[in-house]
């Protein structure tokens, strides 16, 4: 044995003889260990069978009613310096953080299996992929890291070739919202994952170990590990470009990365590269490459439908795990925004009543492996990943930000980035609708301190002058009637075509002390029902409501102290007299 999977052997011993589970058990990624977990779910309630024929493989599972989101509140960076995690972070000590969790291990699997999960982020033959291997008591966790990940047999083999993994130890404790713990500890990379089996939480590959721990040693190792989505857009012509988005949680970046162009768009082509997640690192020539660590979706399920996102729609009639969704009479999982049949059964697997609430849990997942989606590219498996042309931000805002703009240069756009803010949405525990700073939209997902992270951000246009442009996107304006200015979905595509004509210097656009903006006339509405007041807003700023924008992004940066980058400061500053000339 190497000493690799010596190292890892017993750190398994160590964690039983902790834990005391009844069996343990390696996974080997095979369908047929899939299909027994799901038989044996079955048996123990924890899965039901949708109907087969109009849902073949299809699956609902039905989570704790306290345990149906992530828990930023219970999610700490246990770093040796609390200043190192940041006051974007909760810390905690490493040795406060193992004491607290490790007392709730003890004895914890006693009468349940212990499964030991090789996984590997990203294609399993590129240099910019890692591993990382989770233990868990949950069989739920096992088939969705099944889908979600490349898992089993061959991850374990680079493991063994590599001689490194990350660990990560879960157990559904005994769900008690009093015990549960989402610990990291990025300076030994590791996780421990008590009391909660919600995606986020529990399946250690996607937000714990692909953005937590990954951006802490992607900041280590030269390279970023980001909450963005990445697409490649095909013009008519046959040339692709790749862009890279990051909108914060439920703000429509599954949506985005599976469009489907609108009938006016004839021609043009989205393949989708990932929905979630992106690494992205330098190649030997000075351009940004990316990745996409996952290999499947775990995507929100109420508003699908097939006019919001047919692909996605489509992609999950088969072979997919529902969780929190409600049932109709004919056993076929139904939510809120399906438009099609109706609901008998919530997801608490209760009748139905409207008055009570949604049938759907508004956090209700799908999860499902991406070759099930019709635009999946074939590029999403290539080991050097595809070059990033232009790298987009976004959030959710009734005002202010304009439907799209460019920023100046790379130090401008980490700037943008780190101004990002959106109104919170279902996907965390806690209130709905209020505004929060969300930079890069990895508030909930940065594994260290944001100053820190931004100085990384604003290092790589020190390392090559082929950096993407910058952009920012805000497709969630509101009139002062609560409408929305901008329909959305499909014409979203309309706004990438802007952002790939500035890439290709073939538009111009108005300068503005906040970046580069459309002329209302530079963005193609034809066909739309959209007036030239609803286009002025769209691709204008209002001076004053920007004015208390930087104000309170400078506020913000006031809260890192001394370890902001004074390159930060400097753009803001330069913002705001802009701003107050005009
Ligand atoms: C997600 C999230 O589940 O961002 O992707 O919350
Ligand atoms: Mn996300």
């Amino acid at each position: 044995m190497t000493t690799c999977l010596s190292a890892l052997q017993q750190w398994v011993d160590d964690v039983a003889s902790h834990t005391q589970p009844d069996t343990i058990y390696w996974c080997t990624g095979s369908d047929a260990e899939y299909q027994q977990l799901i038989d044996e779910m079955q048996i123990s309630g924890t899965l039901s069978a949708l109907n087969q024929d109009q849902y073949p493989n299809c699956y609902l599972h039905l989570s704790h009613p306290s345990d149906v989101a992530r828990v930023e509140h219970l999610t700490f960076i246990c770093t040796e310096k609390e200043k190192d995690a940041g006051p974007n972070n909760h810390w905690m000590s490493p040795a406060e953080g193992h004491a607290k969790v490790d007392a709730l291990f003890k004895n914890v699997m006693r009468g349940r299996t212990l499964y030991v999960i090789p996984y590997c982020m990203g294609p399993i033959d590129s240099p910019y992929s890692r591993c990382g291997v989770e233990i868990t008591d949950s069989p739920y966790v096992v088939i969705n890291m099944k889908l979600m990940t490349r898992m089993g047999s061959a991850a374990l083999a680079r493991i063994e070739r590599e001689g490194s993994f990350v660990k990560g130890l879960h157990s559904t404790g005994d769900l008690d919202p009093d015990r549960r713990f989402i610990m990291h500890f990025p300076e030994e990379l590791s996780i421990k994952s008590i009391g909660s089996g919600y995606g986020g939480n529990a399946l250690l590959g996607k937000k714990c170990h692909a953005l937590r721990i990954a951006s802490y040693q992607a900041r280590e190792e030269g390279w970023l590990a980001e909450h963005m989505l990445i697409l490649g857009l095909e013009s008519p012509d046959g040339d692709t470009h790749y862009i890279a988005c990051a909108f914060p949680s439920a703000c429509g970046k599954t949506n985005l990365a599976m469009l489907i162009p609108p009938k006016s768009q004839l021609g043009w082509k989205i393949w989708t590269l990932g929905d979630d997640i992106a690494w992205l690192h330098l190649d030997d020539d000075g351009r940004l490459r990316a990745i996409n660590p996952e290999c499947g979706y775990f995507g929100v399920v109420p508003g699908t439908n097939s006019q919001t996102n047919k692909n996605a729609f489509d992609m999950i009639t088969r072979d997919a795990i529902f969780t929190n969704v409600g049932l109709t009479a004919n056993n076929e999982p139904w939510w809120e925004g399906k438009k099609v049949g109706k609901p008998v059964t919530d997801w608490q697997g209760r009748d139905y009543d409207p008055d009570v609430g949604p049938a759907a849990h508004p956090n209700s997942r799908f999860t499902v492996a991406a070759t099930n989606n019709p635009s999946y590219s074939s590029l999403a498996e290539a080991a050097e990943g595809v070059p990033i042309s232009a790298i987009v931000f976004g959030g959710r805002r009734k005002k202010l930000a304009p439907l799209v703009y460019e920023a100046r240069d790379w130090q401008h756009g980490v700037l943008v980035g780190a101004g990002v803010a959106s109104e919170t949405t279902a996907a965390n525990i806690g209130e709905v609708g209020v505004v929060r700073r969300d930079p890069m939209a990895m508030k909930p997902f940065c594994g260290y301190n944001f100053a820190d992270y931004w100085a990384h951000w604003l290092s790589f246009a020190e390392r090559t002058d082929k950096l993407p442009r910058i952009f920012h996107v805000n497709w969630f304006r509101q009139d002062s009637d609560g409408r929305f200015l901008w329909p959305g979905f499909g014409e979203n595509l309309r706004v990438l075509r802007w952002i790939i004509d500035r890439c290709e210097q073939r538009v111009g656009a108005k300068e503005t002390p906040i970046g580069y903006l459309p002329e209302p006339g530079d963005i193609d509405i034809e066909g739309l029902d959209i007036s030239a007041d609803a286009m002025r807003a769209l691709t204008r700023i209002d001076t004053q409501q920007w004015q208390v924008e930087i104000e309170s992004i400078g506020e913000y940066f006031d809260s890192f102290g001394d370890r902001l980058p004074a390159a930060l400061r400097q753009e803001q500053q330069r913002i705001a007299k802009e701003l107050a000339s005009l």
